[in-house]
């Protein structure tokens, strides 16, 4: 699929940020393609979502105007190199954030910023570039108080199940 595509792809599906329930914040758009594998998960289990770059670095007063005005429940923090963005975002809000370090040079650098947050203001942190996953553990958070994600969840983890018992299948035929 082209890149235009994903981007428009990805427009279409956008909610107003006083009306999504986890708000995505990169902190380039050069993390696009981070952002659009968390928007898929999203787009599957029918969460509402925004997206907006902002970076803590940047444009401090964006980051925090942003994650003020938004209705999420949950804020996934996409940042790579000296990622601030995730930690920043968690002094803004009480809701959960989940950092997503993005690969580089380096690697370390953004993965130790998110997970070596000061007592106190926690941030969970999945792998290196894994928006997927946040977006599984952003529909994990919200199942625990709404049975429609966690009936959702039970028909992807079964799907993901067969796919493996299959697989073993396919391997023992040759
Ligand atoms: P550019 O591609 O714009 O130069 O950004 C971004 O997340 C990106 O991965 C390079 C990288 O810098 C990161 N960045 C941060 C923050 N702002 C931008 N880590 C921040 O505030 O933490």
């Amino acid at each position: 699929m082209a890149k235009e595509d994903d981007h428009s792809s990805v427009k279409k599906h956008i909610a107003p940020m006083d009306r999504c329930a986890v708000h995505i914040l990169m902190g380039s758009k050069s993390d696009i393609d981070i952002a659009r594998r968390a928007a898929r998960v999203l787009e599957e289990f029918e969460v509402p979502y925004s997206i907006t770059v902002a970076s803590a670095h940047r444009t401090p007063e964006l980051v925090e105007s942003s994650v003020k005005g938004s209705s999420a429940k949950v804020f996934i923090a996409i940042a790579g190199l000296s990622a601030a963005l995730p930690g920043v975002v968690a002094s803004h809000t009480r809701m959960p954030v989940i950092g997503v370090p993005v690969s580089g040079k380096v690697n370390l650098d953004s993965i130790l910023s998110i997970v070596q947050m000061p007592p106190g203001v926690p941030v969970a942190c999945v792998g290196l570039d894994r928006g997927d996953n946040a977006a599984l553990l952003a529909v994990r958070i919200l199942a625990v108080s709404d049975r429609s994600y966690s009936d959702r969840l039970d028909e992807y983890l079964g799907r993901m199940r067969e796919m493996i018992y299959r697989s073993n299948e396919e391997v023992l035929d040759g």
